[in-house]
């Protein structure tokens, strides 16, 4: 219990941003007010405003005007905590687990567009694998910057983790090395970095389908995961980035990076109610330890606490 006590702690700050905007800004609007039309349409806007999406706050409004309608609830002051808990149900028992290999290494590709946080993503991982006694090896598959493999390299460093790293400009050709790598040091854990690319440049989201099939030949039923890093702070676009990298490469899961850099952390909601795909890690800081597994119950505590 204080364990969750200190994560939910730990996420708070992460969302304080968010916190202070929505919340701040849903406590004024809904204090002493009567639930009426007018209040519905201010709330919906909020919503909006926190990057929930047209279509969630939508569902949330209606959702809000039938607890009215059957007097569940009376007046604003109430609609914080059935918020709370009508946001809660929006994420069932899906499955959030990370996919581990039944036998050899897991590999994990991450993607994502330029600068939405992998690099720093794969390192938050890693750290967290190696805590939990597993032996981590790094693939650097960003070919495209000399100092992308550095910075990769300064990451496995400061973690104690393997990295492999080629000297030409193939990512698959690293990717097909670091595979080899990785079975023969009997590793747990793979993680493979890439390189940042626009969901809308065809070329290079063919050559990320092609770093996948590598790593399926090479290990069976692998990549195990693979991860698509959104930035928070992006907004709606985030939604159009998940919808393409689902197409090209088969994301099982998103990481959801740079949670405390924005007021909008509403985007949980909308990626859940417009796109098919869990949110297995959010990234809430810039060291590897900010990370945390995304616990949608902490999440919700967290943003209303
Ligand atoms: N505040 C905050 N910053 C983050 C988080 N994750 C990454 N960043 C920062 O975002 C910036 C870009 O991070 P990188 O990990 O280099 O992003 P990338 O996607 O690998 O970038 P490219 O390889 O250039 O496409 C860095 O300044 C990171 O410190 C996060 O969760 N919170
Ligand atoms: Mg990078």
């Amino acid at each position: 219990m204080a364990f969750l006590k200190k994560t939910v702690e730990k996420i708070a700050a992460g969302l304080s941003r968010t916190r202070k905007m929505f919340i701040g800004s849903l406590k004024s609007l809904l204090s002493g007010r009567k639930l009426d039309d007018k209040l519905l349409d201010d709330l919906e806007e909020t919503l909006i405003q926190a990057d929930m999406g047209v279509a969630s706050a939508m569902r949330i409004r209606g959702d809000l005007q039938q607890a009215f309608t059957d007097k569940r609830i009376e007046a604003g002051d109430q609609a914080i905590e059935f918020l709370k808990d009508e946001i809660k149900k929006y994420w069932p028992e899906s499955d959030r687990s990370v996919h581990f290999a039944g036998e050899g290494p897991t590999v994990i590709l991450v993607a994502g567009i330029n600068g939405c946080g992998k690099t720093t993503s794969v390192a938050k991982l890693a750290y967290r694998f190696k805590s939990e006694g597993k032996k981590v090896c790094l693939a650097a598959a960003d070919t495209f910057r000399a100092a992308a493999v550095q910075q990769l390299t300064i990451w496995s460093e400061r973690i104690g983790t393997d990295i492999i790293s080629g000297s030409g400009s193939d990512p698959a050709a690293v990717v097909f090395d670091a595979c080899d790598a990785a079975v023969a040091r009997g590793a747990d854990i793979l993680l493979v970095d890439t390189a940042g690319r626009l969901h809308t440049q065809d070329n290079l989201m063919r050559e990320l389908t092609k770093i996948r099939d590598v790593v399926a030949r090479k290990i069976p039923g692998a990549p195990h995961e693979v991860l698509l890093v959104l930035d928070a702070t992006t907004g709606q676009n985030a939604i159009n980035q998940a919808k393409a990298f689902a197409e090209a490469i088969d994301v099982t899961g998103i990481f959801l990076a740079k949670l405390d850099g924005t007021a909008k952390g509403g985007i949980v909601v909308a990626i859940r109610n417009e796109v098919n795909l869990p949110v297995k890690f959010i990234g809430i800081g810039e060291t590897y330890e900010d990370v945390e597994p995304f616990d949608p119950e902490q999440f919700v505590e967290a943003l209303f606490t």
